[in-house]
């Protein structure tokens, strides 16, 4: 099995003005494509039953994963599963909070939603370098928010991944330049809190 570029569920110009049409096509059709195939050319000289593992699962048992393939998947491996969340917790329609029983644990760890998107904002913006902002269910199904350096994933942190915030400037420097406070504000119209409270109930399980 090789990995493939999943589709994109919208149109390139489904997130405007927030995200322009221009860096979702070279976000998606050159960064995250050469994700996939450096993980796949990777992972064709590791052996096949690494091949034949989700990508979830190579970053789970990374420090397993053979030593002369571990850095290329945890970076592609890494970068592969991260945009193909990233792609999915955003949508058109997207924005406003989340309900139901996401809402009801953001509130039991933050105290509110806007204390909660302080503190996830925060943390993406003092994210030094290229990284990532998440939010992510943690051992004892508790919520978590903490950042990850270069394409580095919860998956290898053992914690399971609802909402990604890809900071690398390729993810808003064409629109943004060097204002990556203004991108993170932008962000929040288009966050898709359907499918993150979908992944919260799955990993809550
Ligand atoms: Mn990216």
């Amino acid at each position: 099995m090789s990995h493939r570029l999943p589709d994109l569920p919208y149109d390139f110009g489904a997130l405007e003005p927030h995200i322009d049409a221009r860096t979702m096509e070279v976000h998606h059709g050159k960064h995250h494509k050469a994700y996939v195939d450096k993980l796949n050319a990777a992972l064709e000289s590791g052996g096949p039953q690494w091949q034949d593992k989700p990508v979830e699962a190579l970053l789970k048992e990374i420090g397993a994963v053979p030593e002369g393939i571990r850095t290329a998947v945890r970076n592609h491996g890494g970068g592969h599963a991260n945009h193909a969340l990233f792609w999915q917790i955003m949508s058109k329609h997207g924005g406003g909070e989340p309900g139901g029983p996401l809402a009801d644990a953001i509130k039991a760890t933050w105290g509110d939603f806007p204390h909660f998107q302080k503190f996830f904002a925060d943390t993406a913006t003092n994210r030094f370098g290229s990284g990532w902002a998440w939010l992510v269910v943690a051992s004892g199904k508790k919520l978590e928010c903490y950042s990850t350096a270069n394409q580095d994933s919860p998956w290898m942190d053992g914690k399971v991944p609802l909402l990604g915030l890809d900071v690398w400037e390729h993810a808003y420097y064409l629109k943004y330049q060097s204002r990556r406070p203004e991108y993170i504000t932008a962000w929040w119209h288009v966050v898709n809190w359907q499918k993150v409270g979908e992944l919260y109930a799955q990993a809550a399980k």
